[in-house]
């Protein structure tokens, strides 16, 4: 069955031409019945269990208004998110492929929750113009875990404290193994927003990610990082304009038992929460 969606044109998109690709995308491959899942050897079990253990999590106070939390969410909570993503990703304003023909973003798919943001117009709205859907909501408890996540960070660094937000939009993007996000700032959020500093939080999951950050649109002068399965990266602020992409994925980093219990696909998931 053709998913729901595929090849529905914008009003203005000229009769004849297929503007965004497709309305649903599964980040996960299809459990295929019948299919023996192969449990991994117990050396391989017992180091995903350290790797993913809270004695790994640790938080890093990156710049002001800028702080990492590494490993913070459990590989259950992974997990859950996985499994949210997927779920809303194959339905109405589910994942899709933005960007047209040539300078399509090949290796990129895109799912906005709350709000949708156009990235070519760079603009908030109810409905994707595209396809005219309306994004899902953000689920309750992706809420708890940016809360969470806020709280703790804020515990961590009293003196690099940032405001709470209550996340308006998510933007989710699944990077196959090639994906790659050039250089750019967050900045197409309220005046009241931006001015304010309030964060956007960055989770991470499945493959990992070098990630790049710095004052200007200029790679050679960024600072890089490596963003694994389950860090959380807050940048509010005075550096809720910093500029950040990223330039590589990892082929194969993500942990296999979140693998094994998800079927994901190859690839990174991340998820962006921000206050219109
Ligand atoms: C990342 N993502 O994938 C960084 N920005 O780690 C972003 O910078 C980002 O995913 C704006 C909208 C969506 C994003
Ligand atoms: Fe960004």
């Amino acid at each position: 069955m053709e998913p729901r969606g595929r090849g529905r044109r914008s009003p203005s998109t000229p009769p004849g031409v297929v503007g965004y690709d497709q309305s649903g995308f599964d980040i996960c491959h299809p459990k295929q019945p019948g299919t023996i899942v192969l449990k991994p050897p117990l050396l391989v079990k017992n180091r995903e269990k350290r790797r993913s253990s809270c004695s790994s999590a640790k938080a890093l106070s990156l710049r002001a208004g800028m702080v990492l939390l590494k490993g913070y969410l459990a590989l259950s909570d992974q997990e859950k998110i996985v499994e949210r993503c997927r779920e809303l990703g194959v339905g109405d304003g589910g994942f899709y492929q933005p960007g047209y023909g040539e300078g399509s973003k090949m290796h990129l798919k895109m799912m906005c929750l709350g709000k949708n943001w156009d990235p070519d117009t760079s603009q908030y709205g109810d409905q994707r113009p595209f396809d005219g859907a309306k994004p899902p909501e953000i689920p309750p408890e992706f809420h708890n875990y940016v809360r969470n996540a806020l709280r703790d960070s804020n515990a961590f660094f009293p003196d690099n404290s940032l405001p709470s937000i209550s996340p308006d939009i998510c933007i989710v993007n699944f990077y196959s193994q090639s994906g790659r996000l050039g250089l750019h700032q967050d900045k197409d959020e309220s005046e009241d927003s931006l001015g304010r500093g309030l964060p956007v939080v960055s989770f991470s999951i499945g493959d990992s990610a070098d990630f790049l950050y710095g004052d200007h649109r200029d790679v050679d002068k960024a600072h890089k990082l490596q963003l694994q399965s389950g860090d959380v990266l807050i940048f509010g602020g005075p550096s809720r304009h910093v500029f950040h992409g990223v330039t590589a994925i990892h082929p194969s980093t993500a942990p296999t038992l979140l693998l094994q219990h998800t079927n994901l696909r190859p690839g990174r998931l991340n998820l962006t929460f921000r206050q219109y």
